[in-house]
């Protein structure tokens, strides 16, 4: 019961302990009378001061029922009922108030012990709590100071970095500089050893060219002393064939001493028979002089290509032509013949005349006497070629005669046919004949020195049988070859060719 009690003073007391706990513990205590005789108890506790006004018997006051306590007699002044038993209830209260200000100190000094050991404990609490606070506050700053040192540290680093490798690009680029201007340096001494190579060179070519004139002029000189080299060749050129005219002069001289040597045998050899016999050969002699052609031949009964005599009417003399016995019927007059280069066809407007080569080989059978034969009676002529690559042409004339030698032994042609070109490679119309000592060509040149042979040149027309033989390989672009046009073109020259007449009349 004391326990219970104590606890119900305790926490109606705490309230104005801690009002007073907060200021100064100090409490004084006073009692008195004011000026009106009332009396009061006063209590000093710290600042705050408490006034009791204590109850009090006043003469004037009445009191309405006796023994009945009012709630407002601290505020007014109760009535004189009983004096006596008053100033006892008063007592009995003053030792009340005494109790319970003893039991207020008591408690007071409870609780000021009490809040000693607390507020002491508080405090320690409080300096543990402030001092651990410090602590993490201090902890905190030095892992922030740590972190900032590090950061700092970082930033340095990176600085650093940043240094070196710009120091490093620095430097690396003062190198390529270095590099640069040695380049430069090494490149400005090849641009002048250039220089001085091409000076060198142009000297040089200034000397070449010094050189090149004196031996342009060497070879003037010799190219001058060459043509006269030539002159002198071309006049022993025409010496010997003077010369040789002369020994073909003699040749036929010797020909005719020959039939006269002959005749006289035949006269021998007729005197000898007696009787009057004529030989077999004498009888073939005299046969062979019927024959005015191949043709008479071959209508004779001679169907053999070969050399045969023929005898003009106008000629005393034989003349040995060859006969072809089979290209289209046979009985042709063989009148030129090329086939492997062995005559040299260069000869002069008396060879032409009077012929040359042999008739069982390449020949021309001659100018005067072509003329004479086709003067007898109407020819065709047919001209059969052959090319490299064996193949055969033909192209063939329906008249074929000569004029005189005044006529410049002109050619007369008629109708054309054959395989070697639908044009007539001959000009049909007509020409004179050229040699290369007699120009009779329509030519301001002079077409047989240029395409050599001698032939009816126009200016110069599209064919030379007469021409530069050439062999296989070198037959090719060659103008001065032996040409027909219409047949294997301007510059081809052919491999072999054959000229012959036949009667028309055949
Ligand atoms: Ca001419």
């Amino acid at each position: 019961m004391i326990w219970e009690m104590f606890a119900y003073h305790f926490l109606s007391l705490v309230f104005l302990a801690v009002l007073m706990g907060s200021a100064s513990v100090v409490e004084q205590r006073s009692r008195g009378a004011d000026s009106n005789g009332r009396r009061y108890s006063r209590i000093q506790h710290g600042q705050c001061m408490y006034t009791f006004i204590l109850p009090e018997n006043d003469s004037n006051c009445r009191e309405g029922k006796a023994g009945q306590y009012d709630t407002n007699s601290l505020q007014r002044d109760a009535p004189q009922v009983d004096l006596e038993f008053s100033t006892q209830k008063i007592q009995h209260l003053e030792h009340v108030m005494e109790n319970y200000t003893q039991w207020l100190q008591k408690i007071e000094n409870y609780i000021q012990e009490n809040m000693k050991t607390e507020m002491a404990q508080l405090q320690q609490n409080a300096v543990h709590n402030h001092t651990a606070t410090m602590l993490e506050i201090g902890t905190s700053l030095l892992s922030q100071t740590a972190e900032q040192t590090r950061k700092l540290t970082d930033v340095e680093m990176q600085v650093l970095n940043q240094t070196s490798r710009l120091e490093i690009q620095l430097l690396e680029n003062s190198l390529s500089t270095k590099k640069l201007e040695n380049k430069l340096l090494l490149q400005t001494n090849e641009i002048s050893n250039l220089h001085e190579k091409n000076s060198l060179l142009e000297n040089k070519m200034l000397e070449m060219e010094d050189r090149h004139k004196e031996e342009l002029e060497v070879l003037r000189n010799e190219k001058a002393s060459l043509q006269n080299l030539v002159g002198r060749q071309s006049k022993i050129i025409q010496e010997l064939e003077n010369q040789l005219n002369k020994a073909t002069g003699n040749n036929s001289i010797l020909q005719k001493q020959q039939l006269d040597l002959m005749e006289t045998v035949q006269g021998l050899v007729n005197l000898c028979s007696k009787e009057g016999v004529v030989p077999r050969s004498t009888k073939r002699t005299e046969e062979e002089k019927r024959y005015r052609d191949c043709a008479d031949i071959y209508h004779a009964g001679f169907n053999k290509s070969g050399v045969y005599s023929i005898n003009i009417n106008n000629m005393l003399e034989t003349k040995k032509v060859y006969c072809n016995m089979e290209a289209a019927g046979g009985g042709w007059t063989v009148i030129q013949r090329r086939e492997d280069g062995s005559v040299d066809f260069q000869r002069t407007w008396k060879e032409y005349k009077m012929g040359f080569g042999s008739p069982s080989g390449e020949h021309w059978l001659g100018n005067e006497f072509m003329f004479l034969l086709t003067s007898q009676r109407q020819y065709a002529l047919r001209i059969e070629l052959t090319d490299w690559d064996g193949n055969h042409a033909f192209s063939q004339y329906d008249r074929f005669h000569l004029g005189s030698e005044k006529q410049k032994y002109r050619l007369f042609l008629k109708s054309h046919s054959g395989t070697a070109g639908k044009q007539s490679s001959l000009v049909i119309h007509g020409a004179d004949f050229s040699t290369k000592d007699v120009d009779n060509d329509n030519c301001i040149c002079k077409c047989a020195v240029m395409l050599t042979g001698g032939w009816w040149f126009d200016a110069c027309g599209p064919s030379n049988l007469n021409g530069m033989y050439y062999t296989l390989g070198h037959n090719l672009g060659k103008l001065n070859g032996i040409k027909w046009h219409y047949f294997k073109g301007p510059s081809y020259s052919l491999r072999a060719t054959t000229m012959m007449i036949r009667p028309l009349d055949f």
